[in-house]
């Protein structure tokens, strides 16, 4: 829905995280009448950030007093179906997403992120190259600096750049992109979207919601399934085979292409990039070529810096090298098609082998694939925490006997120590949320470098 004037509005919104505080600080702004509802609890320090904003908010719960007001504004990652949603519906109550809310405040032009997996690191590389080459760009969304901040900084970039996962782009029906980049595709958050289909709709809201003059940076594999979505969007598939369009990453000469309108463009060589993985050469390109679609010239790693871009915590991130073995965190690998990537595209020193950790809470998926992978990827796996059971099971039954099972992820190191030799890489991608035994991955990533950097100060014993 269109939010039009908001002067004396009365906003209720849900979730009092940090989408939430951003937006209800921006209806404030806004001359807004504020409440905020949540159903839940949240840290004691958000609580003073409302008290000291000077709105009306309630947690544990949401009271009738949601319903009294004339807009219904939903934070970041609140669902359909969840019940203060069906029955402001049901009312009749005006109900509008965080991205729309947003969007009349942002006066700037805004490039949308998302996908399944690749989307932060995409994001951030988009990001650096564009201030790299003098262009101001605030970045923002999922990425855990809310929308919201953006106009509240008092500042007006060039451009956003902004990630937005599949939960935001479900309720964007007013935000015009001036271009967008979907990672790639594979089954996560089903639960939310109660199908798979569902979540590929949320994703192409992304490239409906981009204007004409607009592009859309996209896998080669996507493009059947995204170009429904796509209007008179210009779209930039990207392959690892030729294109005539789009993004080529050429391995015989170990550079990225953009072929537009019969010419081509090196965005840049793959030695310039210096992330683990080939999924981040695909990151590294679409973020260079949507750059160039964006600014309507040529920039290329050079130009933006691309060598002085460092991976983001926790994905496919180098934590350090003890005893000859490289350890990688890829604790944000939290579902299988981003362990099945992460597995892929890594590679060891020669005559290396990879040792995997799995485990933690599962999302419900189906793990013969992953066994599939690890079976032709590791020397080695190590299964912990709660789904260590269920992922054992698959491994068994894909004639893949040479794993352990332990309960916690520093018996999981010390283990999989014991199983490498030099050359070797120990990567954590559990293909499974932290959340049986810490509050987030962040967490999880940062016990598994202090882990890690324990087994380095015993090398010596080995
Ligand atoms: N809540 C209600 N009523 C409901 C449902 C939820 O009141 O019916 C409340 C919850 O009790 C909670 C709040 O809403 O207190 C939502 O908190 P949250 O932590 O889920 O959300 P935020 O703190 O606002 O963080 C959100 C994103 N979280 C989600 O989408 C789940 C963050 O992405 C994002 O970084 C942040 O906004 C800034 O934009 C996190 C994420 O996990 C990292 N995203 C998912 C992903 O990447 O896979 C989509």
């Amino acid at each position: 829905m269109k939010i039009g004037d908001l002067r004396d509005k009365r906003v209720s919104v849900i979730g009092a995280g940090i989408s939430g505080e951003a937006l209800a600080r921006l209806a404030r702004e806004a001359g807004c009448r504020v409440f905020v509802s949540d159903g839940g609890n949240v840290p004691r320090e958000r609580i003073s950030a409302l008290e000291k904003l000077g709105v009306g908010f309630e947690l544990g719960g949401h009271t009738d007093r949601v319903f009294e007001g004339d807009l219904l504004v939903l934070s970041s990652g609140i669902s359909p179906s969840s019940p203060v949603v069906e029955r402001a519906r049901s009312m009749g109550m005006p109900t509008v997403g965080e991205v729309d809310f947003v969007f009349p405040f942002l006066g700037s032009p805004v490039v949308g992120v998302t996908g399944s997996n690749g989307k932060t690191t995409t994001t951030s590389i988009l990001g650096h190259v564009l201030n790299a080459a003098g262009v101001s760009t605030a970045v923002a969304g999922n990425i855990g600096n809310p929308l919201g901040s953006v106009p509240l900084s008092g500042e007006t970039p060039s451009l956003v750049v902004a990630e937005l996962s599949s939960f935001q782009l479900h309720w964007c029906e007013e935000a015009s992109f001036a271009g967008g980049v979907v990672t790639n595709l594979a089954p996560d958050h089903i639960d939310w979207h109660g199908s798979y289909e569902n979540y590929v709709l949320a994703k192409r809201r992304l490239i409906e919601r981009t204007g004409p003059d607009g592009f859309a940076v996209v896998q080669l594999a996507d493009l059947d399934i995204l170009r429904g979505g796509s209007g008179s969007v210009r779209l930039y598939p990207l392959s690892w085979d030729k294109v005539e369009q789009g993004v080529h990453l050429d391995d015989a000469a170990q550079v990225a292409l953009l072929l537009m309108n019969g010419s081509v463009r090196e965005l840049f060589r793959f030695d310039q990039v210096r992330l683990l993985g080939r999924h981040n050469l695909e990151n590294a390109a679409m973020a260079l070529c949507a750059a160039n679609l964006v600014l309507n010239r040529p920039l290329n790693g050079e130009d933006g810096r691309i060598g002085e871009f460092m991976a983001p915590p926790h994905r496919c991130e180098l934590v350090g090298r003890y005893g000859g073995v490289t350890f990688v965190d890829d604790s944000k690998g939290t579902n299988v098609a981003a362990t099945v990537t992460a597995l892929r595209s890594l590679k060891c020193d020669p005559g290396g082998t990879k040792v995997i950790l799995l485990g933690g809470r599962g999302k419900g998926e189906d793990y013969q694939v992953l066994a599939q992978t690890v079976s032709e990827e590791c020397s080695y796996a190590v299964l912990y925490g709660e789904e260590g059971d269920r992922i054992a099971e698959a491994l068994s039954k894909a004639g893949f006997n040479r794993w352990s099972r332990v309960g916690s992820l520093d018996e999981a190191v010390r283990v999989a120590f014991q199983r490498t030799k030099e050359g070797d890489m120990i990567l954590l991608s559990p293909a499974c949320t932290s959340w049986d035994q810490y509050p987030n991955y962040k967490e999880r990533g940062y016990h598994f470098r202090r882990l890690a950097q324990e087994v380095g100060g015993r090398v010596s014993e080995r």
